[in-house]
């Protein structure tokens, strides 16, 4: 018994290697010789996660004794990918695994490509979620996680003839070695039925949701382990479960069958992620997503609440709830009803509860992304959250009013309701109204929300809107995915950046170092060989590690242009046929990004690039000099591979419309020198890395809204005043790149030309030639390169998800961190 325990916790190589032959035989049940990789990664998991239960318990026990304040962040996305490196990483045993393994004769790096990649996000807002959970734990920060545990992640993306086709992720079908199960953690929660009126005990009116269908919610927890291991948090995730009594009824007249068949039903709730990354879908399983996962987590919420506490005024001063994006908003209307129906808490009380307990995290600008739910289906499907809105709604107008002045059209744009054609709840509003702050991710877009969206509701709570710009977790995005250029840094400034991202700024002086810039150059060139190496596994094609590294990775959609990079590699393309004398500088354009299922430009964009990929890396008459590939499938793993390769990092999207942009930060980070137009966050990492070291091109988010404004853009002169654009939208339009169907390609022409050009891709394409040719020419000066290369790398601390969540953990949250050891 002791030695079991023993081996249980001790972090050697001997211990390890104890532990996995334990584990392999006991609990996987296999001996060394039958085990499959996949068995020696469960195999390595569990033994890896046993040396986390202890400080885990620890951790959640020691916030219950403090009776620390909570921050609960709500997201329908968690992009966490793979956990045993992170892990092994944060708790500082790579190597002793490594060994220990290798005493079994095992590859470290076969077991840990065992492991399925979790993709329980489509993108940005996802990953973010997953970075602000390691930064958490990371700085001690009472933080939990809460989402839904999806049976079917973000699809498999492959391609079949070029075009994108899409199959279901199995992440869990080999199960899950990280998550623990929690059967005894359930809630109900409800559905459909209808709102009765009644008379409480002191005479007054009050509700009850009575006749709903109800569908449990049952957690997994999943430890989230903080660099040195220090503190490990939990991230929630909810499963639908069927309740016991579902329908007792049916029995009697045999309809056994039914009973199964609605027990089935239940359980979709939990069954698929939506891949939708921008678009609202309308669809009411994704509502009933929404309110499924924020009514359980609410429940958890107030339950641990109360075992301390029995005075609601209390809960803002224990609980910060942060609402990623309108996806959970539903929130605001379901704790009302938790405070005002279940608890007989008082309107007023309860909604200065709520504001002070909730905030929101604005990640869209696009007006086709902003939540607005049929009123009609609201009051179908939560009937007494549609009352509670409604409610809401009328005290907000009526103090309102008095300001508005008779400003109609305002107080209709202030509504929760929009009216307008089929009367809609819209989310961001509700939202807004209901949270005690509200951010934009990145200056440019917090400015543009008090502008446009929230224009009127920044004049009714000016102090409300804050910028909150986003971040990326160095421990994952540079730690575990560079080592070559990790240890590079580690050895001249030591590992305090690990934690303290801001000590990069060392390395500025290191830049002018010619054996330091040598020393950057071969760790670059280490990721891009085994990039190069990826890239011919995947795709077939070969590419020359000496070429530009040219990188755009990240959701397929119009706003982002990848279609303007593409248009750049036919007019190079043309380019380099028509001068075969010059001594061209080699390019690789490397795409990756997954369109949404239903988003059809967008997949015929895919199937372009694909074609055009075909053509040219085929045309001996380039001799090499250009190459393009699409990988399949992106995800964290992939993305892992590819940012640390990269020498230039597309960030290309139409000025105003990306919110902030990460994988900018990520590419940067590792040394990728951006292309990109002034958006996002791109705006302030060229105030951190100085503007000699990046390219900038195109309008600016102002000239882009007067343009607009103005009405004056008419894509055809610029495209007839532009032979290299024109004759690149020529071939695609006869047919060059697509002889069996010639036509195939005249929505995007149309598009661009009688659709009036909508993302500017032909009003930005001159300038960002130019600022190509720029990054061209640079790449000819490899010291020159290099030198930008290293201040990109030495100024991007600041971008590190421990400096964003450090400031919503003070100026939103108002949390602190509770540490292991106390000596203050
Ligand atoms: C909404 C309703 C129905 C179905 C799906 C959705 C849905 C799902 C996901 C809407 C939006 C998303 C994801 C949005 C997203 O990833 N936004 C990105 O957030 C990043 C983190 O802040 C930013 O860096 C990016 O600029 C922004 O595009």
């Amino acid at each position: 018994y002791k030695t079991r325990e023993i081996e249980r916790r001790s972090l050697d190589v001997d211990g390890l290697k104890r532990s996995f032959l334990e584990w392999l035989v006991y609990s996987v049940g296999k001996d060394a010789r039958a085990a499959t990789r996949r068995d020696w990664f469960h195999t390595v998991a569990l033994s890896v996660r046993d040396r986390l239960v202890d400080r885990w318990m620890d951790t959640t026990r020691r916030y219950y004794q403090e009776d620390a304040k909570r921050v609960y962040y709500l997201s329908l996305e968690f992009l966490i990918g793979r956990l045993l490196t992170n892990s092994l990483s944060n708790l500082g045993i790579m190597e002793e695994c490594r060994q220990a393994l290798d005493r079994l004769g095992l590859s470290m790096d076969e077991v840990i490509d065992a492991e399925p990649d979790a993709a329980l996000g489509n993108g940005g807002l996802g990953r973010l979620a997953a970075c602000f959970l390691d930064s958490m734990a990371t700085q001690a920060l009472p933080g939990y996680g809460y989402g839904i545990r999806y049976e079917f992640g973000l699809f498999e993306q492959r391609f079949e003839h070029g075009w994108q086709v899409e199959y279901p992720e199995q992440w869990l079908q080999f199960g899950n070695p990280w998550e623990f199960p929690r059967p005894e953690v359930l809630y109900p929660v409800q559905f459909y039925g209808r709102v009765e009126e009644f008379r409480d005990s002191v005479g007054e009116k009050a509700y009850r949701w009575v006749d709903a269908e109800r569908v449990l919610a049952m957690a997994y927890d999943t430890p989230v382990v903080g660099y040195s291991g220090e503190t490990i948090n939990t991230l929630r995730l909810w499963s639908a479960r069927a309740t016991r009594d579902f329908n007792f009824g049916h029995f009697n007249d045999g309809a056994y069958m039914k009973a199964v068949e609605q027990k089935v039903l239940s359980e979709n709730l939990s069954r698929v992620l939506y891949p939708n990354d921008a678009t609202e879908t309308g669809k009411e399983l994704r509502f009933k997503q929404e309110y499924f996962f924020t009514s359980a987590s609410l429940q958890d919420i107030l339950r641990r609440f109360l075992q301390h506490h029995n005075n609601f005024d209390d809960l803002p001063s224990k609980a910060a709830i942060q609402l990623n994006d309108t996806h959970p908003a539903i929130g605001i209307a379901e704790m009302m009803r938790l405070l005002v129906d279940q608890h007989a808490v008082r309107w007023d009380r309860a909604w200065d509860i709520t504001r002070a307990t909730f905030a929101y995290t604005n990640h869209t600008l696009l007006p086709e992304a902003l939540e607005a739910w049929p009123v009609r289906m609201v009051e179908r499907v939560l009937p007494r959250h549609m009352q509670i809105i409604y409610e809401i709604n009328a005290r907000f107008l009526n103090r309102s009013k008095a300001r508005a002045a008779g400003d109609n059209a305002r107080l209709a744009r202030l509504s929760l309701i929009d009216e307008r054609g089929d009367r809609r709840v819209r989310m961001g509003n509700l939202a807004f109204l209901g949270s005690h702050k509200v951010n934009g991710v990145s200056a440019l877009h917090t400015d543009l929300m008090k502008q446009t969206v929230f224009a009127d509701f920044h004049q009714e709570f000016p102090d409300r809107i804050t910028n909150k710009t986003n971040g990326i977790t160095p421990r994952r995005w540079l730690k575990q995915a560079n080592p070559a250029l990790s240890e590079l840094i580690t050895s001249r400034i030591g590992d305090g950046w690990i934690h303290d991202l801001g000590q990069l700024t060392s390395l500025v002086e290191k830049a002018d170092d010619v054996v330091f810039r040598e020393e950057f150059r071969r760790a670059k060139r280490k990721n891009k060989k085994r990039l190069a190496a990826y890239i011919a596994r995947q795709t077939g094609v070969e590419v020359q590690v000496d070429s530009i590294f040219d990188v755009q990775v990240k959701r397929m959609h119009e706003y982002k242009r990848q279609l303007l990079n593409l248009l750049h590699a036919v007019a190079l393309y043309n380019e380099m046929r028509d001068n075969p004398m010059v001594s061209w500088v080699p390019v690789t354009k490397i795409f990756a990004g997954k369109a949404a299922p239903s988003y059809h430009m967008a997949k015929l964009i895919i199937k372009l690039i694909n074609d055009v990929a075909k053509v040219v890396n085929h045309d001996p008459a380039v001799h090499d000099n250009l190459k393009i590939v699409y990988l399949p499938n992106y995800n964290v793993t992939a993305a892992e591979i590819i940012m640390p390769a990269a020498d230039l990092s597309e960030q290309i999207s139409t000025a105003g419309l990306e919110a902030s942009g990460t994988g900018n930060m990520k590419l940067a980070l590792n040394g990728a020198l951006t292309i990109g137009t002034l958006d996002g966050a791109n705006v302030e990492i060229r105030e951190h890395v100085g503007s000699d070291n990046i390219f900038i091109f195109g309008l600016t988010a102002e000239e882009v809204a007067d343009l607009k404004a103005g009405g004056g853009f008419n894509p055809r002169e610029v495209i007839a005043s532009n032979p290299s654009l024109k004759r690149a939208l020529d071939m695609i339009s006869t047919g060059v790149f697509s002889p069996e169907d010639p036509n195939r390609y005249h929505p995007i022409l149309q598009a661009l030309t009688d659709g009036g050009d909508h993302f500017l891709v032909t009003a930005d394409f001159a300038d960002y030639c130019r600022a190509q040719e720029a990054a061209m020419e640079l790449y000819r000066d490899p010291e020159e390169w290099t030198r930008k290369a290293i201040l990109n790398t030495a100024n991007m601390g600041w971008f590190s998800s421990d400096r964003t969540v450090n400031e919503y953990a003070q100026e939103i949250w108002e949390v602190k961190p509770v540490r292991a050891v106390d000596d203050g």
